[in-house]
């Protein structure tokens, strides 16, 4: 490693320090809203002069201290969704909306107003199920099905919107001067964040000023709410206390803190919640700084003595509040209605695609460490698989793998023939992946460098020149993936041509791209660097890793003319990211704890349309014990991305280097997934088509059972098979819940029946993996396994079918 990187991160040190990183307290844009809101200044809309056009019903509404008018736009969207966004009438500036996202523009269906006059204003979707109940003082919304209120908006009074301002040294009159929506003294000013704000040595200086947004949703009868990630969280989301709201912002965060609503490294704006007879979704399109606290008003039960039998007739339901604020951009968000999980995920698929399908090698396993040193370390670990008859598909290199951590290079001394290393593999039918990272080293001799340089490919500083910055290769500048034309450039680096050396069997993963700068707050980039379009980058902070990974992926179709799938894996990610690859959970640790925690950190980015998602198979700071190692391979081995990886100074872990005993463990476990891989493939082929996830909270197949909506130890691979992968240290037995009245489960190894709607100890030996299948469901298998998935081909099928309650 070159000294640039030793400097900043020492790769030995297991625990992350919080204090490089923001808590809420120290988020000026919270404690604003957190401040005005008390003072609770309602909204007033002006029903009398709403407008419905072809598109959306658009009408205006005012603070009633500020006076700024907001324009309104309630937009039926075909499928049961419906889309509201929230601007500044006339802005000083155009306000950022977040592009490339949505699939394509949603086709709206005309909404009918049914009823309406100067206080309020009904809207229809056209099939009459859905209305929108507008009131216009104070404002806020219900949204009510088969004359049920489900959701309502403002309801709360949390509408928040900051104007943009003239810089107050520019304000010329005292009239101007009062023209503030956040009302602050000048010793207040710094508190408050306006114009600067500071963390530790660093200084945000704004040019735009606030800009922030917020607005609640208060969700009836609901108390099981999901998604929102990613955090190292459990997958229903907790209530959140002041000051520990979940915050959606991409950071690199190495061996990040678990149970912890602190920002990781990709964001996905949008939750489910879910009680039974409906789910319903809130997607909240904006890329800037997002926190979201959550709470939880339980159902009052009142007692015949307390209240008179009338009252206690009454069902009082319970209720989840949802408060969303963001740094800038407007309020776009999309209500999404279901009333079914697998609905929900059509109507949020529709907005913003399916899962890309992935090439068969990619769900084998992946053989990754930081770093395999040389062609030979990659030949002596390729070889190692089949002298120890253990099959797999992608060899990985990481950073070390490039002349000095220039993409798009090979090391002359460790890769002296990188054609020949990947023939060696071609010719066991697996393929190499390579990482590409967002920096590029700022070296005069490095063609990436000077070609994006003389074209203005890079972000730029405040100032207008490049913005630099310290990442592995030293100063770097990092390009600007949100300009079309730098996609389409660095998609262009891939072609065979251009990259020299690679061949197509090599792969892409996109690594530090939230961006991570060394020397930058919070290890990112400096929120007034500037984009394409002269757009700074706090508005679009938790995109930028989207669009490098949308660039590679592109430019792995380009280079194969359109004919192969590519596979990117990428470590940042948002709203839509499903469409170009796979992700992972990042710089994991090698204990029993994160191992549990990889369950419903899958489990939360499979609902929110990221299905091909893996945790790094060992831990990847620090050494696994071999109990654990082999616990963990039985786990991915049933988890969609499955790959090992290790950091740099950690023991080497191959599968073999554990001792025979636990060598043949592995082996078991990695079979087992090659023997599942036609039925891998169907779920993925499901999810791509019909954006159903491949893995499945229980809350999602038995959406009506209670006893499933916490559960997270547990999951269903597709509709057919129930895992529950060991976590805990020298386990002898696990409770396995068994959901289903009508249902009957199979153990997968001793085919012993179990009734559904019960927990069953089962006993578990070291080579256990309990699986289970659902009786009424057939799992199509491999019968022989082979070196890799492409050596395969010809294996013959099987079918494993699981009787149903019926059939018996
Ligand atoms: O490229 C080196 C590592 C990589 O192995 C890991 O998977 C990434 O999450 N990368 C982070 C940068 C260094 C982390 C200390």
């Amino acid at each position: 490693m070159e000294a640039a990187g030793k400097e900043e991160i020492s790769v030995e040190d297991e625990a992350v320090d919080k204090n490089i990183f923001k808590d809420c307290s120290k988020i000026a844009f919270y404690r604003r809203q957190k401040q005005q809101l008390s003072r609770r200044a309602t909204y007033q809309a002006s029903l009398d002069s709403a407008t419905t056009g072809k598109d959306s019903t658009k009408f205006r509404i005012i603070n009633e201290t500020t006076k700024v008018p907001l324009l309104v736009e309630v937009y039926g969207i075909e499928g049961n969704i419906f889309r509201l966004k929230i601007n500044e009438e006339t802005p000083l500036k155009p306000r950022y909306e977040v592009p490339d996202v949505l699939t394509s523009k949603p086709s709206t269906v005309r909404l009918i107003s049914c009823a309406g006059d100067a206080d309020s204003l009904v809207l229809a979707d056209g099939k009459g199920d859905l209305k929108c109940h507008i009131t216009a003082n104070p404002f806020k919304i219900d949204l009510v099905s088969e004359e049920e209120v489900v959701m309502s908006i403002n309801s709360l009074g949390q509408l928040y919107f900051e104007h943009l301002q003239i810089p107050l040294k520019q304000r010329a009159t005292k009239e101007n001067k009062e023209d503030t929506s956040v009302d602050a003294s000048q010793e207040d000013q710094e508190d408050l964040g306006l114009w600067e704000e500071k963390f530790g040595k660093f200084v945000d200086v704004k040019v735009n000023g606030p800009a922030s947004i917020g607005l609640d949703f208060s969700l009836h009868g609901f108390e099981h709410l999901y998604g929102i990630p990613q955090h190292a969280e459990s997958h229903q989301l907790k209530n959140t206390s002041d000051g520990d709201a979940y915050r959606l912002y991409n950071l690199d965060v190495y061996g990040y803190k678990i149970h912890d609503k602190m920002g990781i490294y990709g964001s996905v704006p949008y939750l489910l919640a879910h009680k039974p007879g409906r789910t319903l979704g809130i997607f909240w399109l904006n890329a800037s700084e997002t926190l979201v606290e959550i709470n939880t008003e339980p159902a009052v039960k009142y007692t015949l003595t307390q209240m008179g039998p009338v009252a206690a007739k009454q069902k009082v339901r319970c209720r989840t509040d949802v408060h969303w604020m963001s740094e800038s951009g407007i309020i776009d968000v999309f209500l999404l209605t279901g009333p079914t999980p697998s609905d929900v995920f059509g109507q949020y698929s529709y907005l913003t695609g399916t899962q890309a399908m992935p090439p068969l090698f990619s769900l084998g396993y992946h053989q990754c460490r930081w770093n395999y040193e040389d062609e030979q370390d990659v030949k002596a670990v390729d070889a190692g698989f089949d002298e120890h008859d253990i099959p797999y598909d992608v060899m990985w290199l990481d950073i070390e793998h490039t002349e000095g951590k220039r993409y798009f290079t090979w090391d002359k001394k460790r890769f002296p023939n990188p054609r020949r290393m990947q023939e060696l593999l071609r010719s066991k039918n697996r393929k190499l992946v390579v990482i590409s990272d967002p920096h590029i080293k700022i070296d005069p001799d490095y063609s990436v460098y000077v070609k994006a340089k003389e074209q203005g490919f890079f972000v730029r500083n405040h100032e207008g020149g490049d913005f630099e910055g310290v990442c592995w290769p030293g100063l770097s500048s990092y390009l600007d993936f949100t300009n079309p034309k730098v996609r389409e450039w660095y998609s262009g680096l891939f072609m065979f041509s251009a990259y020299q050396g690679s061949t197509d069997i090599l792969y892409i993963w996109n690594d530090m791209n939230e961006p991570s700068v060394f020397r930058g707050p919070e290890l990112t980039m400096q929120k007034n660097a500037i984009h394409h379009g002269n757009w700074e980058h706090r508005e679009l902070h938790n995109i930028y890793g989207f669009y490098q990974q949308m660039a590679t992926a592109e430019g792995l179709i380009q280079r194969s003319k359109g004919k192969e799938r590519p596979f990117v894996l990428t470590r940042s990610f948002f709203a839509g990211s499903q469409k170009y690859g796979a992700v992972w959970t990042g710089d994991n640790t090698a204990e029993w704890s994160y191992l549990k925690i990889s369950i419903p950190m899958l489990l939360t980015l499979s609902i929110t349309g990221i299905s091909f998602c893996g945790a790094d198979v060992g831990g990847f700071v620090g050494n696994p014990e071999a109990e654990l190692l082999v616990r963990w391979y039985q786990a991915g081995a049933y988890q969609p991305f499955f790959r090992g990886h290790a950091t740099m100074n950690t023991k080497r872990r191959e599968p073999w280097l554990f001792g025979e005993e636990n060598t043949q463990l592995i082996r078991e476990a990695i079979r087992q997934r090659y023997a599942l891989l036609p039925y891998w493939y169907s779920l993925f082929y499901r999810a791509h088509v019909a954006a159903q996830p491949v893995m499945r909270p229980l809350w999602i197949e038995f959406p009506e059972e209670l006893d499933t909506f916490g559960v997270e130890d547990e999951y269903m691979l597709g509709s057919a098979l129930l895992v529950h992968p060991v976590t805990e240290p020298k386990a002898s037995t696990v409770d396995v819940f068994l959901p289903g009245s009508n249902e009957v489960w199979y153990d997968s190894k001793t085919f012993a029946l179990w009734e559904g709607a019960r927990t069953v100890k089962i006993p578990v030996a070291l080579d256990t993996i309990p699986v289970f299948q659902r009786g009424g469901s057939i799992v199509p298998v491999k019968t022989t396994i082979g070196k890799s998935t492409g050596c395969m081909t010809d294996s013959p099928y099987g079918l494993r079918v699981a009787l149903s309650t019926k059939a018996r």
